[in-house]
């Protein structure tokens, strides 16, 4: 990656954002996760891991980017910029809570993408006016797989975004089978999930579901 037209072209080529959880998707090691997902069609995989140690993670990492790159997909480190960096991701992902984005940017350079959470119509606004590469925005229903301490936004969130955020973005939280929909209609961006693959038990069929009903509803919309 070179240049930020290029970090964008690859965001807004994104097709579904998948986020590990090795305890959902137990007994599964990270390599059988990324291999299914891939396998599945995601072209977009974060992972995320908030209790293995970081020095097992750079294990792990080492094994799934050459997985990643033989499927041409994107990896992204949750939390974690030195993981990022140790492990040749594509990019970092940061919470309201995690590192300043600048310090981050310090770390991985300019070549690797930084995303950055954002859970209200400010911070997304203000996120423009930073060096942040894409925005996750949610969560946009109820979810079980992150401590709430954001309201769900809804959907009409997504069709505010839509309009008024001049970047890549990602919704998310609590987007499966029953409502991807509706939230490409309205948001018309990829949207990323964590429990309605993780939680499946066959992770290609489940990527592959998702991926379908995307392709269909974009398909309806032309
Ligand atoms: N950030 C906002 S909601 C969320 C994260 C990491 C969890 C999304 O998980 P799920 O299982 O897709 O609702
Ligand atoms: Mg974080």
């Amino acid at each position: 990656m070179s240049s930020v037209k290029d970090k964008k072209e690859l965001c807004r080529n994104w097709n579904l954002y998948v986020i590990t959880d090795i305890g959902m998707a137990a007994p599964r090691s990270y390599h059988q996760i990324f291999h299914e997902i891939l396998l599945g069609g995601a072209n977009v995989v974060q992972l995320r891991d908030k209790t293995t140690p970081f020095e097992t993670l750079v294990d792990v990492g080492r094994k799934i980017k050459p997985l990643c790159e033989e499927f041409g997909a994107t990896l992204i480190v949750n939390d974690n910029p030195y993981l990022a960096k140790e492990i040749n991701a594509d990019g970092v992902h940061l919470g309201q809570e995690d590192m300043p984005v600048d310090i981050a940017r310090e770390i991985v350079g300019d070549e690797k993408l930084i995303g950055l959470s954002t859970h209200t119509k400010t911070q997304a606004l203000m996120s423009m006016l930073m060096d942040v590469d894409y925005i996750g925005v949610g969560p946009i229903f109820p979810t079980l797989t992150k401590t709430q301490i954001y309201k769900p936004l809804g959907l009409s969130m997504l069709g505010w975004a839509s309009k008024e955020i001049r970047i890549p973005f990602v919704p998310i939280g609590g987007i499966n089978t029953d409502n991807i929909c509706d939230v490409w209609r309205i948001g018309k961006r990829a949207p990323a999930v964590v429990s309605a693959i993780m939680k499946a038990s066959d992770l290609t069929a489940a990527t592959k579901s998702l991926i379908n009903l995307i392709t269909q509803t974009k398909q309806e919309l032309q």
